[in-house]
């Protein structure tokens, strides 16, 4: 169905208000809508000039909904020409470079439509989704974050650091010609980082700020999920992090899940590409086709994507986003035992397994999340797991920079260990737990 349609039997009102996340419309226009074919820019009325400030001809069916009133505004998710979306050359191994194609502008046709109050966001995309100049028109799900306190923990210096025993990285440290990865970027786009603590001093090689809401961590969740990757080693505090590395944090996540914005989301996925080596997604939820297009250009451009399977196995034990992705790397929880932790999802699309119980980390210095334990604290979360292999992948990047995402992905999984009798193809276990020692043989 491809054919425009004027059934205005689309606009009925909804009865339930859309949350403030769901106000507006992703739409991808097709590549042909985008070249304008008639008319200078004096000769057009002032909606055919912003659909063609966002890409979009005047000539299009999107220009009638702005001046009906139906869409508030259409805009471009990326400021093609900025520093968005610039080159990654001088980062790119041989490899990846080949395989960059043209997908590499895929996520440069994404507008956000701002859906007029009286409008029905899920009415609207459905309509466009028919139009001929659009490929896809959606309201985007919202993301939200994989990892929680552990409510009850009393001591969570006691824990300890667990994790770094269950991968080997003790060993991995000891062999000979072992590298850090000092010279390595993690991108964590998360809830924002404390940057003021201590352990994590030093380590923030760029602090962004997507959202309109301060660049504060209030949840906690991003100042965690760093740590665990780049806490500093040896410096008489706290905890260290697996890879020495420098981490790019993007806040892109609000303190209120109702509060998701997915074009900000999109823009700081895309901030990564030419300024990490690798990408940690402590997060997901529904199938969204932007995130898709977007990732896939930041994967063609040679960043490895990690991304947290999910704690909803209780629940339903839905399939979570964008873990479910093939170029990404899915990751699952483990606790002490090297068993599958109660509430991480399984799933056919599962790569490996890394600690996810009982994880002491870094927490902000400041008041969050209510009552959060300041400073360190122990958190459950395939969140927390997914940064243990996050780190991982930049000890082998440090090791072997020429490698390209799917490389890295394969030598992770193909080096992992077959805890619980995990084999290829486990929807439980993946390839296994993450074992660095091998991983860096
Ligand atoms: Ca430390």
């Amino acid at each position: 169905m491809a054919r425009h349609t004027n059934d205005y039997k689309l606009w009925q009102h909804d009865p339930a208000a859309p949350k403030k996340a769901e106000r507006i419309v992703i739409a991808k226009v097709r590549p042909e809508a985008t070249a304008p074919r008639r008319a200078s820019a004096s000769a057009l009325s002032a909606s055919a000039r912003a659909v063609r400030s966002a890409g979009v001809s005047p000539d299009s069916p999107l220009t009638r909904l702005l001046e009906n009133g139906r869409v508030a505004s259409i805009t471009p998710v990326f400021d093609v020409g900025s520093g968005d979306g610039r080159q990654p050359a001088s980062m790119l191994s041989g490899a990846a470079r080949a395989g960059r194609s043209a997908r590499r502008t895929e996520s440069a046709r994404l507008v956000e439509i701002r859906v007029s109050r009286d409008t029905s966001p899920a009415q609207l995309a459905a309509h466009l989704a028919r139009m001929n100049d659009v490929e896809y028109a959606f309201v985007p799900p919202v993301r939200k974050l994989f990892g929680r306190r552990a409510r009850a923990s009393v001591d969570p210096l006691a824990s300890r650091l667990w994790g770094h025993g269950a991968i080997r990285l003790g060993h991995a440290r000891a062999a000979r010609g072992f590298k850090n990865a000092t010279g390595m970027t993690v991108a964590v786009v998360d809830s924002g980082i404390d940057s003021r603590h201590p352990d994590l001093k030093g380590v923030i090689a760029e602090y962004k700020n997507f959202l309109r809401e301060s660049k504060k961590d209030f949840v906690g969740h991003g100042t965690h999920v760093a740590g665990i990757i780049a806490a500093t080693a040896g410096n008489g505090l706290g905890i260290s992090g697996v890879c020495g590395g420098k981490i790019l944090a993007l806040k892109a996540l609000p303190r209120d899940e109702d509060e998701f914005d997915a074009p900000a989301y999109y823009r700081a996925l895309r901030y990564v590409i030419g300024r990490a080596q690798v990408l940690n997604l402590s997060l997901g939820g529904e199938k969204d086709p932007a995130e898709i297009d977007v990732l896939r250009d930041v994967i063609d451009a040679g960043v490895v994507v990690i991304a947290a399977m999910g704690n909803e196995f209780e629940e339903g034990n839905p399939t979570e986003y964008p873990a479910a992705m093939r170029e990404v790397c899915a990751v699952g929880a483990t606790d002490e035992l090297d068993k599958r932790a109660g509430f991480s999802n399984t799933g056919r699309h599962i790569d490996l397994m890394a600690p996810g119980v009982g994880i002491l980390s870094t927490t902000p210095t400041f008041r969050y999340d209510g009552d959060g334990e300041r400073e360190y604290d122990a958190w459950d979360g395939t969140s927390m797991a997914t940064p243990h292999v996050a780190a991982a992948a930049a000890l082998l990047l440090a090791k072997s920079p020429g490698m390209t995402p799917a490389q890295v992905i394969k030598k992770l999984t193909s080096s992992a260990d077959r805890v619980a009798g995990a084999k290829k193809g486990s929807a439980s276990y993946g390839a296994g737990r993450l074992n660095c020692q091998k991983l860096l043989r």
